[in-house]
């Protein structure tokens, strides 16, 4: 036993070469996303040894990157000693071997890259059957390049975690069975929630969802408001399953919060499929409280994104309030406007302000 653990924690690291990509953009900050690639990378548990990015004029279908742009990661690759390439979009299966042909090392796209790391975070039975349901819906089009990249590179490390204990099977058929036999247990979870919802409504309780880009300090506004003691840590994604707390504002004015998974750039398609059980949480709200780390230099960026994601979930109709974050972090001054406020969620600042606003648009 002791000797195992030796060996895990001798065990190295993947070593990354990762690889910024836009299509066709003007202006593309390849530095801030190359950044949150890397934090991606490292909540994955890889090293990331060296980098590239290309602006993509033209797709090459087969590759989706110019060919140049491959072998120049073939050689970043054999310089670095690298044992695996992350590209940040998602690519089809082909292109994926394609690459991987050509580099001669394993290559994962951004979304089995977040996929990855919500296998290893989901902790509720809810979670992990969304997690495992996502990742068959990402695999089943790309099957044969993750069966090929699993015999030629081993079927261990990142992007190659199974949902729970079990491998991704590799056959279709199969495949196709356990997204149906999933989606029916998500359906009866989902009854259980529409009963509470009911419940709920019946008793004309408001729901408020904390909502946002990940690692923006949701959970910690959730902890501080309520107490919850959520785990909320410097990752990204360290909350996937959602929390409800009941919060009591004045006499006769009393609300559900709930804190939910963050939102970030590239969400992959499987992810909003599979998930819908916990975004509903975000649809169903009568409120949202949309938080932003100001800090963040891509703090509009990320605004954006969410706005893009409440979009995609119709969700961009429900009242909402800004909460601007982390003002503490902030050594600027800051015009704040109309609908939003300004707290820092760890330090306690500000948070009057917000149970205020709640009680003027919910009551
Ligand atoms: N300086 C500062 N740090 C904060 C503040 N609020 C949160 N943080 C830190 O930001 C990090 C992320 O906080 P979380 O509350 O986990 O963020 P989250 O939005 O729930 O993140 P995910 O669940 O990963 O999407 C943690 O290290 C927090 O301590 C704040 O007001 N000021
Ligand atoms: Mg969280």
């Amino acid at each position: 036993m002791k000797k195992d653990l030796l060996k895990e924690t001798a065990k190295e690291k993947e070593r990354a070469i990762i690889v910024g990509v836009a299509f066709n953009k003007i202006q593309y900050k390849f530095e801030n996303a190359l950044e949150e690639l890397a934090s991606l990378c490292f909540t994955a548990g890889l090293e990331v040894v060296g980098s590239t990015y290309q602006n993509i004029k033209e797709q090459n279908p087969s590759t989706l990157l110019g060919s140049g742009k491959v072998d120049e990661i073939k050689l970043l690759v054999e310089e670095l000693n690298a044992n695996v390439v992350v590209v940040d979009c998602e690519l089809t299966g082909s292109q994926l071997n394609n690459i991987s042909d050509i580099v001669g090392v394993k290559v994962i796209d951004r979304s089995m890259l977040i996929l990855d790391i919500f296998a290893g975070r989901a902790t509720t039975n809810e979670g992990r059957l969304q997690v495992k349901l996502a990742q068959l819906k990402y695999s089943l089009p790309r099957i044969n390049s993750i069966t090929n990249s699993s015999g030629r590179f081993g079927s261990a490390g990142v992007g190659m975690r199974g949902p729970g204990e079990t491998k991704l099977e590799t056959d279709k058929r199969t495949i196709r069975e356990n997204i149906n036999k999933l989606e029916k247990e998500i359906i009866k979870l989902k009854e259980q929630r529409l009963i509470r919802k009911s419940k709920r409504q019946k008793n004309q309780v408001k729901q408020v969802a904390i909502i946002g880009y990940t690692n923006a300090g949701k959970s910690t506004l959730m902890n501080t408001i309520t107490k919850a003691g959520i785990y909320a840590d410097d990752l990204l994604f360290a909350t996937l399953d959602t929390t409800t707390r009941n919060l009591f504002l004045e006499e006769g004015k009393q609300i559900v919060l709930v804190d939910t998974v963050g939102f970030i750039d590239k969400l992959p398609h499987a992810f909003i499929e599979a998930f819908n059980a916990t975004l509903e949480e975000t649809v169903d709200a009568d409120l949202l409280l949309h938080v932003v780390d100001i800090s963040d230099p891509n703090y509009k960026e990320q605004m954006e994104v969410v706005e893009d994601v409440l979009k995609q979930l119709h969700a961009d109709k429900i009242p909402r309030i800004i909460v601007f974050n982390k003002i503490d972090k902030l050594n600027k001054p800051f015009v704040v406007p109309n609908n939003a406020v300004i707290i820092s969620a760890k330090n306690n600042n500000g948070i009057e302000n917000i149970k205020e606003k709640i009680k003027t648009l919910l009551f």
